[in-house]
């Protein structure tokens, strides 16, 4: 750089001559114009606009200038490095406007394209089949309710005319979670429910009659896993108290249940069973789906389905247990009921005829395709 000098002359001075300053500034617009790209762009700005370029060097020349030729040369260079950079500007749109043009072209996806597709999970046929029937009842204004899978012991027993030394208390072989503490009556075990029938009651402890529940859940028995049995499977509960309701309304309930979910014709029957909690109670049955009941003592017809019996055990059911209402709260005087229970893995076997109990626990794709995909 040169030193002050008051009769300095800039014209003299090389980097400030007017047409080198025209010379750096076309070579710099020259230099942006040829580049292809924002890289090539980004070292063109470096050589030409940067600390080290000529004309940043030329603008130090300004300072050692004496005052009256500062003004001059500093017009000079100062509209010549706005030139530059304006040009650096508008190069610097193009290019990343070429190049986003560019990306959108070379980095499209075709989705049209074919890939390997990833198999799609679908819900267990438990679920829906569970599902259906919690259709076919809310159609009928029953709503649904859930309860507690670890449920204390006077829910799932007691309430239900179970007493502590009732032979049906070891019906129902029970997980135990805590048991109750000795000497204390009041004290209530702790169990993993054994049927769904506690919903029973607790929809009837929630809610004033009329009192229209479906229940589903899974329930937890200590039973060996084999082809018809499972530790851990799933009921569905039904609940209705009203006024003057009798085994007549029970009746044509499971029969339109039974013909809304295996078509119509089906019929129901019900045989004399026992259930501390309904009474009376009975067994119900629904006419085979598959025979018809025509495999009955018709060896040249045999039917796999209903082992040739017309007749397929449907689950248990009967009128609520006045002892029961009462230990709910609900006048025995005023209201009846009608409750009843099966299990969905049972029907699930004889409505697809699953031979075995366990295809349904394990979880194996191959077993849940067949029943379609339902999302
Ligand atoms: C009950 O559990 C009663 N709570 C049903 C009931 C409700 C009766 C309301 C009256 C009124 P049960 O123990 O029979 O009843 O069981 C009902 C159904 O559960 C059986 O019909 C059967 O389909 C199914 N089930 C029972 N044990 C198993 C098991 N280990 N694996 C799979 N399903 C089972």
């Amino acid at each position: 750089m040169s030193a002050p000098n008051k009769s300095y002359d800039p014209v003299e001075v090389e980097a400030l001559k007017p047409e080198e300053i025209e010379r750096m500034q076309s070579e710099a617009l020259a230099a942006f114009a040829a580049a292809t790209d924002l890289d090539e762009l980004a070292s063109a700005k470096t050589a030409h606009t940067g600390g080290t370029s000529p004309l940043a060097l030329a603008n130090r020349e300004i300072g050692a200038l004496p005052p009256h030729a500062k003004a001059d040369a500093g017009k000079r260079v100062g509209q010549a490095r706005g030139r530059v950079n304006q040009a650096l500007k508008v190069r610097q749109e193009e290019l990343e406007a070429e190049r986003d043009a560019r990306v959108l072209v070379e980095e499209a996806v075709d989705v049209t394209l074919p890939y390997d597709r990833v198999q799609a999970g679908a819900r267990h046929p438990l679920t829906t089949l569970s599902e259906r029937i919690e259709d076919v009842f809310v159609a009928m204004g029953y709503s649904v309710a859930e309860g507690p899978e670890v449920e204390s012991e006077w829910l799932n027993f007691d309430a239900l005319n179970i007493a502590p030394d009732h032979p049906a208390r070891t019906m129902q072989d029970t997980f135990f979670v805590e048991s109750a503490a000795d000497g204390d009556e009041k004290q209530t075990g702790v169990v993993l429910r054994t049927h769904t029938s506690p919903v029973q009651i607790r929809s009837m402890l929630d809610r004033e009659p009329p009192l229209y529940v479906i229940c589903p859940g899974r329930v937890y028995r200590t039973d060996e896993l084999d082809a018809t049995h499972t530790p851990v499977f799933n009921q569905v509960e039904l609940l209705a108290i009203d006024e003057g309701l009798t085994m007549a309304d029970l009746k044509g309930t499971l029969d339109h249940m039974v013909r809304a979910l295996f078509g119509e014709g089906m019929e129901t029957r019900l045989r004399p069973n026992y259930f501390p909690f309904t009474e009376p109670s009975a067994e119900m049955d629904m006419v085979c789906y598959v025979c018809r009941g025509a495999s009955v003592g018709n060896p040249d017809a045999p039917c796999r389905t209903c082992s040739s019996e017309g007749w397929i055990e449907l689950g248990g059911c009967g009128m609520v247990n006045p002892r029961v209402l009462t230990a709910c709260g609900v006048d025995p005087e005023k209201y009846s009921g009608f409750a009843f229970g099966f299990g969905i893995e049972r029907m699930l076997m004889f409505r697809h005829n699953v031979e075995d109990m366990r295809d349904m626990v394990e979880g194996d794709v191959r077993f849940t395709r067949p029943f379609g995909m339902e999302i």
